[in-house]
């Protein structure tokens, strides 16, 4: 009952004529980590991760256990998750970096920015051309890089074999350490969780959205240090990448805080995800699925994430919801949820009748893959087409369809397609009507001029 009439109030402000500007409207954050597997997270099961504020986060929201990625891996998923659609709807069909994201629609921190909230980004971009930084498509502030550690001959003497391997040779710039401005060597995700609290100190009384998507918990993870590492129970080949795990956890529970004591919980939607799969090559799990980031790139582990949205009062708590959803989605149920109408070029729905239960069953019936860039790395081709239980997948035009029941079979084991031939005719067919309507390939073109970036240093690069 009190979410009809949360739903209605929610409609009513949106007819009302001026309310994009007025203030009160909610907050939103937007966490979004780099190769967080599916089984990496307590809340979906891991046993030897502990992660208790995303844990806390799932009990005060809506876990999603079937959110996809549809277009693996960083970068493609990144531009499809700024702009609300298939990244082929713009040609982006694989990882094509330096393919700039459309500017005759606007990308979600701008459709933001338009109508009346400050828009902040800490951390890794990788989204549009070399001269599209956030600062120029959305964006009014930006966390400036804090410079990197250089390690220095006395530290790599004293370095474990594994880190000398990665940072005691050519390269001496530690990915994870960097020097905050006290001069003091700090965990990176740990000072990114210090400048989330900045911006929400400082932006606490107007509408804000916030997009953090830390480095982590991408390779390489060897610098974990032993007080983060000795927090878990992972077995050696995982146990660095859990303990980046752990301290992105830490700083989901930084924010929670910031938000509580400034009383802003119950008007902030949080959403948790993660850019694809799991990081196979460090030990990330996809449990129960197979698959992930590296060789796993043709299974389900690869584009299925952990996906968590909280927003009490809005969104019940600690109901999971087992319907389709894809990234794309988190665009257009922002907007709802800040009372503004979708912009058309959006391919997402609003979740939240979908998150609330009054609306059941699968928020999209189908969602389809099409990674055939020419340039993208081979492994990662992929066309599929997910419905219901069903999985459709090939890795090019020309190979037979495979089929398998996800439900039964969650680890891929069994092809199923011939004694299914009517689901992949249907399958089929449905992918090659949804790709019929897509743009061909975009070319990557040639810029010039120096790459955007927000600049390196302390505090914030703000929009000119
Ligand atoms: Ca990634």
């Amino acid at each position: 009952m009190k979410n009809t009439i949360i739903h209605l109030l929610m409609a009513l402000i949106a007819l009302v004529p001026g309310f994009a500007s007025a203030e009160g409207k909610p907050n939103v954050v937007l966490i979004y980590i780099d190769d967080l597997g599916y089984g990496d997270l307590g809340t979906y099961g891991t046993p030897d991760i502990p992660t208790p504020h995303i844990d806390q986060l799932a009990a005060e929201g809506v876990q999603c256990n079937t959110s996809y990625i549809t277009n693996p891996p960083c970068c493609p998923s990144r531009c499809a998750l700024i702009m609300g659609q298939y990244g082929q709807r713009f040609g982006k069909y694989g990882m094509s970096r330096g393919l700039p994201i459309p500017e005759d629609r606007p990308s979600l921190a701008r459709f933001l920015s338009d109508n009346g909230y400050v828009t902040g980004q800490i951390g890794k971009w990788d989204i549009g051309s070399r001269l599209q930084g956030p600062l120029q498509v959305g964006f009014q502030e930006v966390a400036k890089k804090a410079p990197q550690k250089v390690y220095t001959d006395k530290e790599i003497e004293k370095m474990k074999p594994a880190v000398r391997k990665a940072f005691g040779g050519k390269k001496r710039n530690s990915k994870y350490f960097c020097i905050n401005e006290d001069g003091e060597t700090v965990w990176l995700t740990d000072y990114d969780g210090d400048m989330m609290v900045d911006f929400i100190d400082r932006h606490q009384e107007k509408p804000f959205f916030l997009y953090w998507s830390p480095e982590a918990v991408h390779s390489i993870n060897v610098e974990a240090p032993e007080a983060l590492m000795e927090r878990t129970t992972a077995p050696k080949n995982r146990r660095a990448l859990a303990g980046a795990i752990v301290s992105v956890d830490d700083q989901v529970g930084k924010l929670m805080k910031a938000l509580e004591e400034k009383g802003l919980r119950e008007n902030t939607l949080v959403i948790f995800s993660s850019d694809n799969g799991a990081n196979n090559s460090e030990g990330g799990s996809s449990a129960p699925y197979t698959g992930g980031k590296g060789s796993g790139t043709h299974k389900e582990g690869w584009v299925r994430v952990p996906t968590i949205f909280s927003m009490p009062g809005v969104l019940p708590e600690g109901q999971p919801y087992d319907g389709m959803i894809a990234n794309f989605d988190f665009y257009s149920t922002i907007a709802s949820i800040a009372g503004l109408e979708i912009p058309e070029h959006c391919d997402g729905v609003n979740l939240v009748p979908f998150l609330t239960g009054e609306e059941e069953g699968d928020a999209h019936q189908y969602l389809f893959w099409h990674n055939s860039e020419p340039g993208d790395a081979e492994r990662r081709h992929m066309l599929a087409a997910r419905w219901k239980d069903w999985r459709l997948f090939r890795k090019y035009a020309e190979d037979e369809w495979q089929l398998y029941d996800l439900k039964k079979d969650p680890r891929e084991e069994n092809n199923v397609a011939a004694q299914n031939p009517e689901v992949v005719q249907h399958l089929a067919k449905k992918h090659e009507e949804w790709a019929e309507a897509l743009p061909p390939v975009a070319e990557i073109p040639e810029m010039e001029g120096d790459k955007e970036r927000s600049g390196s240093g302390y505090g914030w690069a703000t929009a000119p």
